[in-house]
């Protein structure tokens, strides 16, 4: 565990103090990833540490947002850390050179054979236009992926699969492959994250 329940009541926003919530919300969480020490020193890329955008930290909530509340509690936020502690090893891991980055064809690898999700090339394609870079690296052009954009792809990918294949269960009693969303249903699901 990287921050302790004190800890994490600490960074309660006045808003959510006021309102006895015992939950943050995006701003609070942004807080704790850029500001706590024992995270910043933990999260550790190429340039120094991560910069955890607003935006990042409102899907990360809406990801493990059990209560539905659109607040994290403390049990949700102890789910987010082992969560981005497994996906932060698993970078490392794929991460060969040690540069911050992985390279697309690591993307794809971790997709098909960690995450095991079974996603088509040109599924593959539009995820590397969305979240990968193309940097300048030892003087070759490479489309790379930093820690930060594999959260967000990584996040996305388990919320959307998720959503999916509890609604192809309730469909069709198990994983077909196919299920049916109606419009208002669709959008609730996308626009939360
Ligand atoms: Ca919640």
């Amino acid at each position: 565990m990287i921050i302790t329940y004190l800890s994490f009541l600490s960074y309660l926003s006045i808003a959510c103090l006021f309102q006895r919530r015992q939950a943050i919300q995006a701003e609070d969480l942004c807080n704790i990833m850029n500001n706590c020490h024992t995270i910043r020193n933990f999260f550790r890329c190429h340039e120094g540490f991560i910069h955890w955008s607003r935006e990042l930290c409102s899907i990360m909530i809406s990801m493990l947002d059990r209560s539905g509340d659109g607040f994290m509690q403390w049990n949700e936020f102890q789910e987010l850390q082992q969560c981005l502690v497994q996906w932060y090893q698993m970078f490392k891991q794929f991460d060969h050179d040690g540069s911050g980055y992985i390279e697309a064809n690591e993307l794809v690898n971790i997709v098909r054979t960690q995450f095991k999700y079974n996603l088509t090339p040109q599924s593959i394609e539009t995820l590397l236009k969305r979240y990968s870079r193309v940097i300048m690296w030892g003087g070759q052009e490479k489309c790379l992926i930093a820690f930060d954009d594999f959260v967000s792809v990584s996040v996305r990918l388990r919320a959307y699969t998720d959503a999916f294949r509890k609604r192809d269960q309730l469909q069709n009693g198990g994983d077909s492959g196919t299920c049916t969303f109606a419009y208002d249903d669709f959008i609730r699901c996308v626009m939360c994250l």
